[in-house]
């Protein structure tokens, strides 16, 4: 497999500078004309070939400026074009190739997905479509005519602005399409079908009236006005935060039902995966909600930092990525509550970015080197990339970080650049180094940060020593130390903040420490007492933070610190070291319990924090956490006994308090999304689960009472859930009814069927898997049902996947193999939940190796696969 490296990156020596393309789409297949207007760069020698990207593509014909091309001038295969001489001037190259869209179910170019002919070209499906410089650094405008039948696709899209429609002749009609702005081949965008929409409008602060729809299969559109409720937000927080307005007269969104992705930001024109769009209370969940939510803004805050501002190579993917989701998180937590989002984050930053980054397919978020981009649309990419942009924020603080970005817009529009631009502009506005914080971007793996301490009360100083190690990773076998802004409080004995005299040892800035070597060592004069710190506010750095406070004074902080983040993640601390203890062999102490179960009891209790809050605080670290934790020779079912132990051990006590709480939140209200309602389901469902599986006498038949008679989806799946996770006896009748009532007649309902069934930690699991997938009906071309089955199993059932006879590693390496051969892309991602293999205890490990060893000679992978299973086993 060829490596292609970021040090080898060159301009090409030729510049396509227009495309316009015209698609003549019938039932059995689709006609690509391209004209492509091309120059050369100004240092460019006669004689240098222009080689154009293709994959898959067959060669119709071939000219320049209307000469057809003689056959010695030219070679062409399915994997790209050269033209051997092209002028020393502006020329046009014209190409026809005949695509094949039905039988493309990869997914990428173009393809049909329900009928509805779409695209998806990001990273490198447009070559799929046309022989091209398929590269993010090459901006050209783009002119699309579609020629399509009127019965079956009466409506014609493509990015920008429709400047001609009419009747093409014979059961025929044709749409153009201009995009004023020149934009990369990834942002390219059709659709052809015969769609549904909803309209609406938005009219910017300088007073442009934009045209909104949202797009979907016929019958679905009420389901789509969250979507747009969420799009019409998106786009007024955009000029309120960061000044950002939208720049054309049309903004449409299309819902697919067969996408990789979960969206995508073409220019003018997003194609979305349908479940981030479809919202109803009946069908669709609080976390749906969310998703659409956020997804949707995420898209369109592609428009700046995106597409009016793209990536000169793919291994600068975060400089979109990372900074978009960052944006986005703003944007929620703007919308909705800041430490809700914030903890939320976390947990998905922890549970997704962790592990990668500590296992073996850890790479840095500006990774240099891959063999498959398509592998690096990673949670290092996305989740660690807005880590990054978000500690830039807290050193910079909100006005230096805004100045920085309103240069990055200023500076930067209408081009494609790198890491090294983006760093650029922060450090020129604020008159910063950002020389070592640019090592966040370069290297892999989380930094563990060590903290003692130390209280002298003669000369009333406290010391804080700290240290940070970042463990080798595949090709990075030293580390250099980070910077880590450490924001912090002194807490004193009364619960308030405690202020100090005097700093040295370190750098200390307000509420803020800035970490930039391996060790400090801080002292504070002047601190009266001794104060019990409160140590990476908001989680303003991601690291593990060894901490070596007492339970005692975890309790605490849990009760008086001000910071929401660190009270949620003081109780956490208690239940990780009781659970990590037990496990090593050293079993709780009933007053160690008991101390845990009354700040519980007090949390839920409390006035004055919100349900959300309170939802996300009464629980205890997930299993996949406590492994990392713990990081070797895991035996999972140990930690799932050990866990559940531990929640009963700790909740049993509060049965009544659970129950009472659990009946005053009314489920009566009619259902509305907002942050509060939402909160509300989140605790009642969250008391629900804690009251199943601490076994609280009558709690199962409460379950199948929330199930029966729930009034929206996100109550009925909690109770199915929390029942068919326990293994409840109403599980089986449960799971059965929601299948024939609920999922069977929406693919997306049955997604959430298919997950919980992955879910359920129990022997029985794989052969009902093995049971769905063998159904014929069952489409096995479908991403959604794919990772909605395969892909909770191996990442959200820890016992099963690693099982010690290895059945779980089998039905997911077969699997693999099996999807492989229709899209390599889902079936590779689907391998990654391979990745905690290395940390299993000796049997599972092996049983982990003879499964992935069997992939490898189970026949030709695709490269996307294969790239995957041999970083894995590296
Ligand atoms: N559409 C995907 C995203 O927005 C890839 N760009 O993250
Ligand atoms: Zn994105």
């Amino acid at each position: 497999q060829d490596t292609i490296y970021l040090k080898d990156y060159a301009a090409s020596p030729y510049r396509i500078v227009s495309a316009d393309l015209d698609f003549r789409i019938t039932e059995a297949d689709t006609r690509v004309r391209a004209l492509l207007t091309i120059e050369p760069r100004e240092d460019t020698a006669a004689g240098t070939p222009l080689v154009l990207d293709g994959n898959e593509l067959t060669l119709g014909s071939i000219a320049i400026d209307g000469a057809p091309l003689v056959l010695s001038a030219y070679g062409a295969d399915a994997s790209g074009l050269t033209v051997f001489e092209p002028p020393l001037r502006r020329f046009v190259l014209e190409t026809e190739v005949t695509l094949k869209p039905e039988g493309n179910t990869r997914l990428m170019g173009l393809y049909r997905s329900g009928g509805t002919w779409c695209t998806q070209c990001e990273a490198e499906g447009f070559r799929r479509i046309t022989y091209y410089l398929d590269r993010p650094d090459n901006l050209a405008l783009f002119k699309v005519r579609i020629t399509a039948p009127l019965n079956v696709a009466p409506v014609l899209l493509s990015n920008g602005n429709l400047i001609d429609q009419g009747d093409a002749g014979e059961g025929m009609h044709f749409a153009v399409w201009e995009d004023p702005f020149p934009k990369p081949s990834y942002l390219f965008a059709l659709v052809a079908g015969d769609l549904g929409s909803i309209t609406d409008s938005f009219t910017t602060a300088s007073g442009r009236k934009v045209a909104l729809a949202i797009y979907c299969s016929h019958g679905k559109e009420d389901q789509c006005l969250w979507a747009m409720d969420s799009l019409k937000r998106s786009m007024a927080w955009d000029e309120r935060r960061f000044g950002r307005e939208y720049d054309l007269d049309i903004f449409n969104i299309v819902a697919v039902s067969d996408f990789n992705f979960g969206a995508m930001e073409n220019k003018g024109l997003n194609i979305f995966n349908d479940k981030l769009v479809f919202a109803q209370p009946e069908s669709a969940t609080d976390a749906d909600y969310d998703g659409i939510e956020r997804v949707i803004a995420h898209e369109y805050f592609h428009n700046w930092t995106g597409n009016r501002i793209t990536c000169r190579d793919w291994f600068q993917l975060c400089l979109k990525e990372g900074l978009t989701v960052y944006r986005d998180q703003e944007f929620t937590s703007d919308e909705r509550s800041r430490p809700v989002k914030r903890i939320s984050d976390v947990v998905g930053l922890r549970s997704g970015q962790f592990p990668e980054d500590g296992g073996p397919l850890a790479h840095p978020a500006r990774p240099d080197q891959y063999s498959e981009i398509n592998n690096f649309y990673t949670a290092t990419v996305y989740e660690k990339g807005a880590e990054i942009v978000r500690m830039l924020a807290t050193l910079l603080g909100e006005a230096g970080f805004r100045k920085g970005m309103d240069l990055y817009f200023e500076r930067h529009d209408g081009q494609a650049t790198t890491i090294e631009a983006f760093l650029a502009v922060f450090a020129e506005a604020n008159d910063v180094d950002l020389e070592q914080f640019k090592t966040w971007y370069l290297q892999a793996g989380t930094p563990r940060l060590s903290v003692s301490d130390s209280y002298d009360g003669a000369s009333q100083t406290y010391t804080l020593k700290l240290g940070q190690q970042t463990q080798p990773t595949p090709g990075q076998p030293t580390k250099q130390a980070l910077v880590l802004p450490i924001k912090f409080g002194l807490i004193g004995p009364n619960g308030s903040e405690m202020s100090w005299t005097g700093v040295s040892g370190g750098t200390v800035r307000d509420d803020m420490i800035v970490l930039d070597t391996a060790e400090a060592e801080i002292r504070f004069t002047g601190v009266p007492n001794k104060p019990v710190p409160s140590l990476l506010r908001g989680f303003s750095a991601p690291v593990n933070m060894d901490t070596t406070l007492s339970q005692a004074d975890q309790l605490f902080l849990a009760q008086h610190d001000s910071d929401p983040f660190n009270r949620w993640q003081a109780l956490q601390d208690v239940g990780m070291a009781l659970a990590v203890a037990a496990i090593g062999g050293t079993p709780w102490s009933q007053q160690a319990v008991t101390a845990l179960s009354q700040a519980m009891a007090e949390t839920l209790a409390s006035e004055t924090l919100d349900d959300a809050f309170k939802a996300l605080a009464l629980n205890l670290p997930a299993e996949a956490q406590i492994s990392r934790t713990i990081g070797k020779d895991i035996d999972p079912d140990r930690v799932h006994m050990v866990r559940a132990a531990l929640l009963k051990a700790v909740f049993t006590p509060l049965a009544l308090q659970l129950l009472q709480t659990y009946r005053k939140l009314s489920s009566d209200a009619p259902y509305a999304p907002d942050a509060a309602s939402t909160g509300r389901r989140a605790l009642r469902n969250r008391l629900l689960g804690l009251l199943v599986s601490s076994d609280a006498a009558g709690a199962a038949d409460l379950a199948a009472q929330q199930y029966a008679g729930a009034r929206n989806m996100t109550d009925r799946l909690a109770a199915l859930s929390v029942s068919a996770l326990a293994w409840t006896p109403d599980a089986e009748a449960l799971l059965a009814h929601f299948h024939t009532n609920f999922a069977a007649t929406n693919p997306l309902v049955l997604d959430k069927w298919l997950a919980v069934t992955a879910s359920v930690p129990q022997d029985m699991v794989i052969d009902r898997m093995r049971a769905v997938l063998a159904d014929p009906n069952f489409p096995k071309t479908n991403p959604n049902r794919l990772r909605s089955l395969v892909g909770v199993f191996s990442m959200a059932n820890p016992t099963q996947f690693a099982r010690a006879d290895g059945a779980g590693f089998r039905f997911v390496a077969e699997t693999v193999v099996e999807i492989d051969s229709i899209n390599p892309q889902v079936a590779a991602r689907l391998l990654t939940g391979f990745r905690v293999w290395p940390m299993l205890e000796e049997e599972r490990r092996a049983a982990a190796k003879t499964a992935l060893l069997w992939l490898e000679t189970s026949g030709s992978l695709s490269r996307n696969t294969a790239d995957i299973l041999t970083r894995m086993l590296a």
